[in-house]
């Protein structure tokens, strides 16, 4: 567990940092194929992984890659992965949070959206079997989460009363497609009820009221409550990804929502309560930028996989 609130700072301007030099490599020609941010989600990423244990099960989704860096990835790790090298968790084969570290317990996305919660489930059963005593927390889309996927896994989940917490990360649009056209349902908790589990909507910009609620959900399930729901409201404050200017969000949205930014939110609050002054804050970021330089370094000075590796560890 990491639920000091300035380790929550911290952890969220990490986050934040990284995907501006994901976005930068990305336009610099040095990113193969997308670059996706949580800016506006940072709360929610790091939030909810701040009350895992490291014998926790992480399946985290695109924009958590505060997760990540929660659950103790490094930033070299994330580099190498973004980069495509062959260093990397996946050989240089995959990019962006499409990896595997059994080690650290995470198990990141592929491309088909709900596709892991059943893999999250399956992780969660597991747990129960070999009396691990822990928990798998996976996250969806508002988007993906009206993917049959999601039905099925948070189905089973509740009745096998499995150590499960589900996060619906609702940031308003799946791409171009606003929520109004995406489900008719008030709130997205609600659906908990059809499942016979608890469900909440909390505000996805506060990262300690994400906490407080992934908390009692994580114990909830480590004492054999069962699964929860967690739909946690937010913002996707850029494009669905690199590639898309989001010109179909309407400005006076994000700026809306801008008011509401998940870190100047807690930043507000610690100076006020003096537990960060501006020395702290810049030497945080000092530290942050330094770090990130000397991984992105690291990345690029690490070869590409050579190409008759091409062929290992595919199925079939
Ligand atoms: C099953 C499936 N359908 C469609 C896609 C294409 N796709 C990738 S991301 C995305 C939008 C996802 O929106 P949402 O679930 O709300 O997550 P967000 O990107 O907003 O965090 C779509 C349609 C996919 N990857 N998988
Ligand atoms: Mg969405």
């Amino acid at each position: 567990m990491t639920t000091e609130p300035l380790k929550l700072y911290y952890y969220m301007k990490l986050a934040r940092e990284c995907d501006t030099a994901i976005l930068r490599l990305y336009r610099q020609g040095k990113i193969l194929g997308g670059a996706y941010t949580g800016t506006g989600n940072e709360a929610t990423a790091v939030g909810s992984a701040s009350v895992l244990e490291p014998r926790d099960y992480l399946f985290p989704l695109h924009r958590d890659l505060g997760a990540h860096l929660v659950k103790g990835q490094t930033l070299r790790n994330i580099f190498l992965q973004q980069l495509g090298r062959r260093d990397s968790l996946t050989g240089g084969r995959d990019g962006t949070g499409h990896y595997a570290d059994p080690a650290l317990r995470i198990y990141g996305n592929v491309s088909h959206l709900a596709a892991m919660i059943p893999v999250a489930v399956g992780a969660a059963l597991a747990a129960k079997i070999r009396r691990e005593d822990a928990v798998a927390i996976s996250f969806i889309g508002d988007g993906g989460s009206n993917v049959g996927d999601f039905h099925e896994g948070l189905n089973m989940a509740a009745v096998l009363k499995l150590p499960f917490v589900l996060i619906i990360e609702n940031n308003q649009y799946a791409y171009s497609t606003p929520a109004s056209r995406q489900f008719a349902a008030k709130r997205l908790s609600d659906r908990a009820a059809g499942y016979g589990i608890p469900g909440v909507t909390i505000d996805g910009t506060d990262v300690l009221a994400v906490a407080d609620a992934c908390r009692l959900a994580v114990e909830s399930a480590r004492r054999g409550g069962g699964p929860s729901l967690i739909e946690s409201v937010t913002m996707r404050m850029q494009g669905h990804s690199a590639s898309d200017d989001a010109a179909y969000v309407p400005p006076a949205l994000l700026e809306e929502w801008r008011k509401k930014d998940p870190i100047d939110r807690l930043e507000r609050m610690l100076l006020a309560e003096c537990v960060l002054t501006a020395e702290r804050k810049a030497g945080m970021e000092a530290e942050i930028a330094s770090a990130i330089r000397l991984a992105v370094g690291e990345a690029e000075a690490n070869p590409y996989p050579p190409p008759g590796d091409a062929g290992l560890g595919v199925y079939a």
